[in-house]
């Protein structure tokens, strides 16, 4: 079984973003995820390095275009790194055997004369490296993505790819398959975009005006549209054409985007795909963006911008994966600010989880010789205790889709609530005192340690550094594969590691 998860390939005039972070993130949950259901995974992330933004971010800096681009490359990749994404590809679109591949795909749709040359005149966005049309854009005639970056009047000749003898296709492939695309209001929004004539796509870009991409196979006074290039990533990352491996993995390819780009994946990437006589991917988890608090856009100007380093170097890594996580929506916008990261990391991770393996674990070693006592028998309180973490958790054991995903960290959060009035109600304090109480005690020590495994297990995928080391606190075994909650893997009458505070509260 394979699984084979792609992110968006970022653009490179600017510093990772934490909408970057945001969907490398989520997709190496899905890869954990999965991972954990006994898939075999390819997980790809990077860089899209060409086009006319990626140039002039060159220019601008006064460096050359390929110092440039190992500068950002690099810093991409760290911050990847830092944010515990385990990607199995980095992707580089100035890859020589990436290149070739795309120049191979754009010869052959060329040769099925599905390629023709024209002037265009028109309004160009280089924010989203786009033409647009005058019903795109802002009433002072900005791109309303782009306002600052202002348009651009061109006119040029080029090369269009022909969009419409495809559209009825893709329409109903989108019908015959209503999983292909989720969430459904961006189904419904895609439809809605095929729903009328569609306008040759420009591929090509003269050299004149943009040199950074790759040149045209049959015209060599253009390169290659950025977005033709970029999207082909997908492909040549699992070394389509040549290697015989790629198909097993494209089969089973989901892509991740934000809504920003559904029109270039939704649109073009399909028709580009039916061009070349390849199949579509298998699906499209679309998700909605990250705002200020409040609402607001991010901007630099107005000082809202949640810089995802500055984040892990204040509250680590984990309360930053955690609020991405649990607080996203895949069909609306979620804000975002470094105070209700911190607030979510005291009050869900500290307060709910953190402490009550501290208070249990400490506790366990003080009283028990440094040791997790075995169990007597179960009460109806432990049993009901034990099912309801088995039941939070049993969504972790099974596949996610990007939009579940907060769904299933919030029954997690609902569980821990339940795990802390039942610590509280039992009070191990209280019933260490007696020597009658005394197996009750270790009972109910042995019941709250065992299911915060449960629950660590399961948060493997989400928050792993931090659960890793839960675990390892716990002394507990490598968890089995495929993985769902089972009760009872921790040995009674067995050695606690070192207890250390996982989530130091911040202020
Ligand atoms: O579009 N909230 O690159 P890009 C959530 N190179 N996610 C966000 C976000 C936000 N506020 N802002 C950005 C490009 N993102 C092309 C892609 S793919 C073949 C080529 C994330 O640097 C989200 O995933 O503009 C979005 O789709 C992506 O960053 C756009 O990154």
């Amino acid at each position: 079984m394979k699984s084979y998860i792609t992110t968006p390939i970022y653009y490179v005039n600017g510093s990772p973003h934490i909408g970057h972070a945001f969907t490398s993130v989520m997709a190496d949950i899905l890869k954990r995820n999965r991972e954990a259901l006994g898939y075999e995974l390819m997980l790809s992330t990077g860089v899209d390095e060409h086009g006319q933004k990626n140039q002039e971010a060159a220019e601008d800096k006064g460096m050359s275009v390929t110092d440039y681009l190992d500068m950002r490359c690099t810093e991409f990749r760290n911050v990847f790194d830092k944010l515990d994404v385990t990607y199995d590809y980095f992707v580089r679109t100035s890859r020589e055997g990436h290149k070739q591949a795309v120049a191979g795909m754009e010869q052959s749709i060329f040769d099925k004369d599905l390629i023709v040359k024209k002037n265009y005149t028109g309004i160009y966005c280089k924010g989203c490296e786009e033409f647009k049309k005058e019903s795109d854009l802002t009433e002072d005639g900005q791109c309303a993505l782009h306002p600052t970056m202002k348009v651009e009047q061109t006119d040029e000749t080029n090369y269009f790819l022909k969009m419409e003898p495809f559209r009825e296709r893709l329409l109903q492939h989108i019908a015959d398959n209503p999983d292909w695309i989720q969430p459904e209001a961006f189904r419904n929004e895609l439809t809605k975009m095929l729903s009328e004539p569609l306008d040759d796509l420009c591929i090509s870009r003269p050299k004149a005006r943009v040199t950074l991409g790759i040149e045209l196979p049959f015209d060599q006074d253009f390169v290659t549209y950025v977005w033709f290039d970029a999207l082909a990533n997908y492909l040549t990352n699992i070394g389509w054409p040549d290697d015989a491996g790629y198909e097993a993995w494209w089969a089973e390819c989901e892509h991740l985007i934000g809504k920003d780009i559904l029109k270039p994946h939704g649109v073009y990437w399909p028709i580009m795909l039916m061009a070349a006589g390849l199949p579509l991917p298998k699906k499209l988890s679309v998700h909605s963006h990250w705002t200020g608090a409040g609402g607001v856009k991010m901007s630099k100007s107005i000082g809202n911008v949640v810089d995802p380093i500055e984040v892990i170097e204040k509250l680590g890594v984990d309360a930053l994966r955690w609020y991405l996580a649990r607080h996203m929506r895949a069909d609306s916008d979620s804000q975002i600010s470094v105070e209700f990261i911190t607030q979510s990391y005291n009050t869900e991770l500290g307060n709910k989880i953190g402490n009550l393996l501290s208070r249990a674990a400490k506790f366990s070693k003080a009283r028990f010789d440094g040791k997790l006592p075995a169990p007597g028998a179960l009460t109806a309180e432990d049993e009901a205790i034990r099912k309801a973490v088995v039941d939070a958790t049993t969504g972790m054991g099974e596949w996610i889709n990007l939009a579940d995903i907060p769904a299933r960290l919030q029954a997690i959060i609902t569980v821990a609530d339940e795990m802390n009035n039942y610590f509280a109600e039992q009070a191990p304090w209280d019933l260490i005192k007696n020597e009658e109480t005394r197996e009750r005690c270790q009972t109910v020590i042995y019941v709250t340690l065992d299911s915060l495994r449960v629950v660590m297990e399961a948060l493997l995928q989400v928050i792993p550094g931090s659960a890793g080391k839960a675990l390892k606190m716990l002394n507990a075994p490598e968890i089995a594969t495929p993985w769902k909650p089972e009760l009872d893997r921790l040995k009674g009458d067995s050695d606690l590691g070192e207890i250390e505070t996982l989530f130091p509260r911040v202020q």
